[in-house]
């Protein structure tokens, strides 16, 4: 298989590319928060993730405008140990991400129970820096990177999907690098969600 999705080209840069401004989130005020459609509800502070089992991965990351960084190393605590925790109702189907500043990212309850998401806190070795979304990114290596929300804050379960930012905005539902998923054409498959779609 190819190393690179199509369409994509391998940078040696590592661009940052926030929308708006960034947020200032230090890491002794961030508080992060799993909930909705679950049995126990997870809050957590920034002592509170690194006191959990954490994971060190080393993943491609592809921008849907086109660049692939290769080989990002980081470090973080699996959001499948959380959910194993937090234990989804079996409506649960689809999560909204939501950051410090606003930016909001959907995904599949199944795509964040994929072993290589993480929130991660480390880059290279090195604490996550503030533009890169520190102290805690959500990453999701096998999505284009716009669903890796920056600073994130609060994962939501639900029965149904909510859109998010870029989404709402015309970019895909899903966003699979490997299937050029750029651009929503046409109305949301429902039928492939296997669940029902609310669309605003
Ligand atoms: N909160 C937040 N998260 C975000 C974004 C953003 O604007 N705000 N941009 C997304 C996009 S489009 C990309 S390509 C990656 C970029 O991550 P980087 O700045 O570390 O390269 O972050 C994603 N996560
Ligand atoms: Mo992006």
């Amino acid at each position: 298989m190819e190393r690179v999705p199509p369409g994509q080209r391998v940078t040696e840069r590592f661009p940052v590319l926030t929308y708006g401004e960034a947020p200032r989130v230090p890491p002794e005020a961030w508080r992060f928060a799993l909930e909705g459609l679950v049995e126990t509800p997870i809050a957590l502070t920034f002592p509170d993730l690194l006191a959990l089992p954490q994971v060190e991965l080393t993943r491609d990351f592809h921008c849907v405008t086109g660049w692939s960084r290769l080989d990002v190393a980081w470090r973080g605590v699996r959001t499948r140990d959380l959910l194993e925790k937090a234990r989804p109702r079996p409506e649960a189907v689809a999560a909204l991400v939501e950051s410090y500043g606003g930016y909001t990212a959907n995904l599949l309850l199944e795509d964040l129970l994929r072993e290589d998401v993480l929130l991660a806190h480390t880059l290279f070795g090195k604490p996550l820096p503030p533009e890169r979304g520190g102290p805690v990114r959500l990453l999701v290596p096998h999505l284009y990177a716009w669903k890796s929300a920056k600073w994130v804050r609060r994962i939501v379960l639900l029965d149904h999907l909510e859109l998010g930012f870029w989404e709402r905005l015309g970019y895909h539902w899903r966003g699979d690098p490997w299937k050029e998923e750029r651009f929503q054409e046409g109305p949301i498959p429902a039928a492939s969600l296997r669940f029902r779609s609310k669309q605003t």
